[in-house]
C-alpha cells in the first residue's frame, strides 16, 4: 500500500512504463488509502488509429475529471505536485469538520471562530500547559499581553461604544398573574424578539435579591483565590465542568480574557439531589460548603425561572405552555461563573469570543460593569447591565426545537482596563438522552424540518471535543452527525 507521496511517485513511475492492466489495481490502491482514485496510464489509442499517428499521452484521472497530457518531464513534475497536494487535501477533507471548514471559510460575517476539531494534539497540549498560564493576578497589570489573547482585527472590539440593542423587557409577574392582556403582551414581545435575535430581559422574576447578591459575592470568594487553589477543580480537556483559566489548554489562539468556573445542575432529584453542593464539598472541602449551598439554591432558582420562560416561549410559538416546560422538567443544565479581570489592552482582546450558545436557553445576570454585545443586523450592539433584570437568550438547541423559527444569536463580551467584570450564566439543557425534535405544530410542508433529530449529549460532546462554538455550530454538528453515522432523520408523515 502506498503510504507516502514518495511511494506514490514510485508507483507512478512504475506505471508509466507498464501496460494498461495496471490502472484498476492502482485505482484500488489509492481509493483504499485516501478515498480518492487517482490513476494514470498510457492512453490506449483506438484500434483504428495506429500508435504512430498519435503522440503518446497520459490520462490522469481523479474522481471528477480526466486530464489528457503529454508525457514530458514537466508533466511528471506536475502530476507529482498534483497528487501530493490533492492527497494532502483529501486527508484533511476526510474529516467531516474540515469539509464544514471549507464551507464556512468564506463567510462575510464577523468571522466567529472557525477553528475546527480544536481538541489539540497531545504535543500542543503539553507545550501550551507548560508555556502559557492565564494567571489573572499577574496579567491584569501587564501593558503587553501574550499574542494568544490578541484577536484578529476584524474581530476586535469596536473602537467606539456600540449602540444599545433594543430588547423587550418581560414582566414575569404580569405573565404569572394570568391577566389575558398581560399574557398576550408578554408573548407578543417575546415572539418578536426571538424571531429577530433571540434576546430579551426578564424583570419581576421573583428571584431573591439576597440570593443574587450572595451568588455575586461568592464569585469574589472563588476568583480571588490563588491560581493553585482554583486549579483544584481544573476543568479537564473534553469536559464541560470545572475551573478554566482562559482556554489555554484547549486552544492556542484567540483566547478569551477570562476565568470561568462551570458546574452541572440536575433538576431531576431522583438522579442527583444537591448536586452542586456535593460537587464543591467533594472537590474543594469544607471551606466550600457555603459556596456550594449558594450555587445550589441559585441553580434551583434559575431552573424554575427557565421553566417559566419555556411556558412563555411555548405560548408564543402556538404550542401552549406545557410542551417545552415538560421537555425541560428534569433538566441537566450547566452553570457558569464568568470572571473577566481588567486588561491593559482591552481594545486587542475579547472576554468571551463571538459565539452562539449551543445550549437551549441562557439566563445571564451581569454585574454593574457591562460588556455584553450582540450581533444584530450586521452590527454589534450592547446590552447594558440592569441589576434588576436577567438577560435571556435562545440557544442552538432551542432553535432546533423551534424548527429554526426562533433565533440563536451571535454574542460576545468585551473587557476593560479598570474594573473586573462578573456574570453568572445558567445554560438550560435537556436531560442527556432527550431527543431534540420540534413539536409537530411547527412542521409542515411549507415549513419542513430544518434540523434532524439529535440528542443533547451528542451536541455537548461535539462542542467539547471537536468544535469551538461559533455561529454555525448547529450546521457543522449536523454534518458531523451524518458522517458519524448516528443521524436518525425523523420520518415525517
Ligand atoms: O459575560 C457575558 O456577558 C457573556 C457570557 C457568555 O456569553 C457565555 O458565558 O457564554
Amino acid at each position: 500500500m502506498p503510504s507516502s507521496p514518495m511511494i506514490i511517485v514510485l508507483n507512478f513511475l512504475f506505471f508509466t512504463s507498464s501496460s494498461s492492466i495496471w490502472p484498476n489495481i492502482f485505482n484500488s490502491l489509492f481509493s483504499n488509502v485516501h478515498q480518492v482514485a487517482v490513476s494514470f496510464f498510457f492512453w490506449q489509442p483506438p484500434s483504428s488509429v495506429t500508435p504512430s499517428q498519435v503522440s503518446p499521452s497520459i490520462i490522469v484521472r481523479d474522481r471528477f475529471k480526466n486530464f489528457l497530457v503529454p508525457p514530458t518531464l514537466n508533466t511528471y513534475i506536475y502530476i507529482y505536485i498534483y497528487i501530493y497536494t490533492h492527497i494532502n487535501r483529501e486527508r484533511q477533507m476526510e474529516h467531516p469538520l474540515a469539509i464544514a471548514k471549507v464551507r464556512y471559510s468564506n463567510l462575510a460575517m464577523p468571522s466567529a471562530d472557525h477553528q475546527f476539531s480544536p481538541s489539540p494534539t497531545k504535543n500542543e497540549t503539553k507545550d501550551e500547559q507548560k508555556s502559557l498560564v492565564f494567571d489573572a493576578s499577574f496579567l491584569q497589570n501587564q501593558s503587553h499581553i501574550p499574542h494568544e489573547f490578541i484577536w484578529p482585527d476584524h474581530e476586535k472590539p469596536c473602537p467606539e461604544p456600540p449602540p444599545m440593542l433594543h430588547v423587550p423587557c418581560v414582566d414575569l409577574n404580569g405573565f404569572l398573574s394570568a391577566d389575558p392582556l398581560a399574557v398576550s403582551t408578554t408573548t407578543q414581545l417575546v415572539r418578536q424578539a426571538c424571531l429577530e435575535h433571540g434576546f430579551f430581559l426578564v424583570v419581576n422574576h421573583g428571584v431573591d435579591s439576597q440570593l443574587l447578591k450572595a451568588a455575586h459575592k461568592s464569585m469574589d470568594f472563588f476568583f480571588d483565590k490563588p491560581l493553585q487553589e482554583k486549579q483544584r477543580v481544573q476543568r479537564k480537556l473534553g469536559d464541560h465542568c470545572g475551573y478554566a483559566s482562559s482556554f489555554t489548554n484547549r486552544f492556542s489562539s484567540k483566547l478569551p480574557w477570562k476565568e470561568t468556573l462551570s458546574f452541572r445542575f440536575c433538576a431531576d432529584d431522583q438522579q442527583a439531589s444537591n448536586i452542586v453542593e456535593s460537587y464543591f464539598l467533594n472537590a474543594m472541602g469544607e471551606d466550600y460548603r457555603e459556596f456550594g449551598k449558594v450555587h445550589q439554591k441559585y441553580c434551583e432558582a434559575m431552573s424554575s425561572l427557565s421553566l417559566r420562560v419555556m411556558e412563555i416561549l411555548g405560548i408564543s410559538l402556538g404550542v401552549g405552555p406545557i410542551h417545552f416546560r415538560d421537555f425541560f422538567a428534569g433538566n441537566d443544565s450547566i452553570m457558569r461563573l464568568n470572571y473577566y479581570p481588567p486588561c491593559q489592552k482591552p481594545d486587542l482582546t475579547l472576554g468571551t469570543g463571538p459565539h452562539c450558545d449551543p445550549t437551549s436557553l441562557t439566563i445571564l445576570h451581569q454585574d454593574h460593569v457591562g460588556g455584553l454585545e450582540v450581533y444584530v443586523n450586521g452590527k454589534w450592539h450592547s446590552i447594558p447591565p440592569d441589576p434588576e433584570a436577567f438577560v435571556v437568550n435562545i440557544g442552538d438547541t432551542f432553535m432546533a426545537l423551534s424548527n429554526g423559527i426562533y433565533k440563536s444569536c451571535l454574542h460576545r463580551a468585551i473587557v476593560n482596563s479598570q474594573t473586573p467584570r462578573k456574570s453568572l450564566a445558567f445554560f438550560l439543557c435537556p436531560k442527556m438522552d432527550k431527543v431534540v425534535s420540534p413539536p409537530k405544530e411547527l412542521v409542515s410542508s411549507d415549513y419542513p424540518r430544518m434540523f434532524p433529530d439529535f440528542r443533547w449529549s451528542s451536541l455537548l460532546e461535539f462542542t467539547q471535543k471537536h468544535y469551538r462554538a461559533d455561529m454555525k455550530t448547529l450546521d457543522a454538528f449536523v454534518k458531523w452527525l451524518s458522517t458519524e453515522g448516528i443521524l436518525k432523520i425523523q420520518q415525517l408523515n
